[in-house]
């Protein structure tokens, strides 16, 4: 915390005072049941000791990793939980008094050690909006490979604190493309439910939406859709709509409303800390080191395995190193980071007898970004709600779905905004670069004009029916395609191959995966929710079986 930039801070608010604040809040949050009391939630956050032996050693808090935690410790099992990132309940509030800046201006708080923002859309009307930022623990990370930037959380709550919240369950028909080794039946049956409900999903309520102006950019988007002949329909969220009427009626303070995402919302979002990691701290049985990053695992002759961890400073130094042991480890570092961990630990010998498949098999859900330029009767509305509610259905026919999604410009910009998720066939591996010490990724940027191909099955039609032109200012000068990145990062420890079809790692005993590694880069639909109900399938069968 020491090293947040003097200037940036705000006059007169302690950690310490902040701290004491939150807690009072996150009291009345848990009580009232509500989820527009945040940023205050259950934080359980402490620093392991070296040489510290536990039974179960999650690393990393996003979906897999909460899921793994909550119900091992539910039944009767201790779990450490280590988290790269920052316990966002315990960080002092910035220049605005708000612990997450709006996405209109990232700051330090922005951006994972970055001195340069990286904003996804890094135009405006042609101008580049990037800027200068101090090396940070920010809660965004765009990681960088050859071919595409890969966007990922940071923190405890893993991508629940930076996404835009849809929670889609993909078509049945669909899920033996995603998920060939599992059962339809039982995800449907029971694992999807259990996982929408934990998660708290559900979804716009239709009367609000067809009268609040913070949706006009999304009827504009259904409008448009549908004269094309395509299906619109609603999306799922974790938001709390009832907070966003709140919100839209002026008693609370705006956070989706109010230009919040991707760098945090400040309230209303259903983030895990304020679910299934607020749960699993409740039962006493779950601790979380956050500013910890897993580097290193290898078995001991004693059994279980050692671990190294780096305890970092807000600024990336590292100010601890220290290992400790755990019976079992669930790899819950999310697609990415699961995958470099894997991919070194056999490389470099710590763990030589994980199976060829490991760094296999990764993909980016086939996103795509881009805008279209509306008439002037088409106004997308200079206020609008950053959390997406509706996306077109073009997958059977197209290979496409698109979110309409916001522009929360706050200003009049005449754009509809989407981004697709499309069935990219194209499949990248990592591999352990042992001169440089750092693992790559063979994706080729080129690989994304399959999704461009399919997105333009809708987008293409529309323009031609609307007579209408993409716009080309917001990923540079003169371009179309927002193709240099992905918000869905999935597979390099493919279920049933890198692992067994409940995630045991090939090779070794007590070694889990339980995050979007395991999934074979794609969903057909936004992943978390299938990230969820695999991890909830998952951790059901190894609790009964291995402990
Ligand atoms: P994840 O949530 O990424 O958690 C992994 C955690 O491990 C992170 O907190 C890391 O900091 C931590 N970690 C990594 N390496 C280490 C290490 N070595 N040591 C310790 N900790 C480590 O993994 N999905 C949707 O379904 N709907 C959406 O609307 C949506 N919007 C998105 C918007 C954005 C901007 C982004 C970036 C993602 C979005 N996603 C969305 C994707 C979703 O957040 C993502 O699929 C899940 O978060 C992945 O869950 P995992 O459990 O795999």
């Amino acid at each position: 915390m020491s090293n947040t930039p003097r200037e940036d801070r705000p006059r007169g608010l302690s950690r310490r005072g902040f701290v004491l604040g939150a807690g009072s809040l996150a009291g009345a949050g848990m009580l009232g049941g509500a989820f527009g009391t945040g940023p205050a939630w259950a934080a359980s956050t402490s620093s392991i000791g070296n040489g510290a032996r536990v039974p179960v050693l999650v690393i990393g808090t996003g979906y897999g990793g909460s899921v793994a935690a909550l119900r091992l410790a539910q039944a009767g099992i201790d779990v450490h939980m280590v988290e790269m990132g920052q316990d966002w309940s315990t960080v002092p509030p910035g220049p605005d008094g708000k612990i997450h800046p709006k996405v209109s201006s990232p700051d330090y708080r922005s951006f994972w050690m970055r001195t340069r923002t990286k904003q996804p859309l890094s135009n405006f009307l042609g101008f580049p909006i990037d800027k200068a930022v101090p090396k940070y623990a920010g809660i965004l990370d765009a990681e960088d490979f050859a071919g595409i930037s890969v966007y990922q959380g940071r923190g405890v709550g893993g991508g629940s604190l930076v996404n835009g919240g849809m929670a889609v369950t993909p078509k049945r028909q669909n899920f033996a493309d995603i998920l060939p080794s599992v059962s339809a039946e039982e995800m449907y049956g029971t694992y999807y439910p259990r996982a929408n409900s934990a998660l708290g999903v559900s979804t716009i309520d239709p009367a609000w939406f067809e009268r609040t102006s913070y949706y006009q950019y999304s009827r504009v988007g259904r409008k448009h859709a549908e004269r094309s002949g395509f299906d619109w329909t609603f999306v799922p969220a974790v938001y709390d709509w009832d907070y966003m009427k709140a919100e839209d009626n002026g008693s609370v303070p705006k956070s989706a409303l109010g230009q919040e995402i991707l760098y945090g919302n400040n309230h209303g979002k259903k983030t895990l800390p304020k679910t299934y990691l607020a749960q699993a701290t409740a039962t006493g049985r779950v601790t979380i080191s956050a500013l910890h990053r897993a580097t290193s695992v290898r078995p001991t002759a004693a059994g279980g395995y050692d671990v190294v961890l780096e305890q970092i400073n807000t600024a990336g130094d590292v100010v601890a190193t220290k290992t400790v042991n755990a019976g079992k480890i669930f790899f819950a570092a999310g697609s990415v980071g699961t995958s470099k961990l894997l991919v070194k630990m056999k490389s470099t010998g710590a763990l030589p007898a994980l199976n060829g498949e490991v760094g296999q098999g990764w993909g980016d859900n086939g996103n795509i970004m881009v805008g279209r330029a509306n008439h002037m009767w088409d106004a997308t509305g200079d206020v609008q709600s950053t959390i997406p509610c509706s996306g077109i259905d073009n997958w059977d026919a197209g290979g496409a779905f698109a979110e309409v999604a916001p522009l929360p410009a706050g200003l009049e910009t005449f754009a509809s905004f989407y981004l697709a998720i499309t069935k990219s066939p194209r499949r990248a591996a990592f591999t352990y670069n042992s001169a440089s010490g750092n693992v790559d990724l063979s994706w080729q940027t080129s690989w994304k004009q399959d999704s461009i191909t399919m997105a333009k099955t809708i987008f293409d039609k529309i323009n031609r029916k609307e007579g209408t032109i993409y716009r080309t200012d917001l990923f540079g000068t003169n371009k179309i395609w927002g193709d240099h990145l992905t918000y869905h990062p999935l597979g390099g420890a493919i279920l049933n191959k890198a692992t067994d079809n409940y995630g045991r790692l090939h090779g070794y005993d007590g070694l889990y995966v339980i995050d979007g590694a395991l999934i074979p880069g794609n969903t057909s639909v936004n992943p978390f929710v299938t990230i969820t109900a695999l991890a909830e399938r998952n951790i059901e069968r190894i609790i009964a079986a291995d402990l």
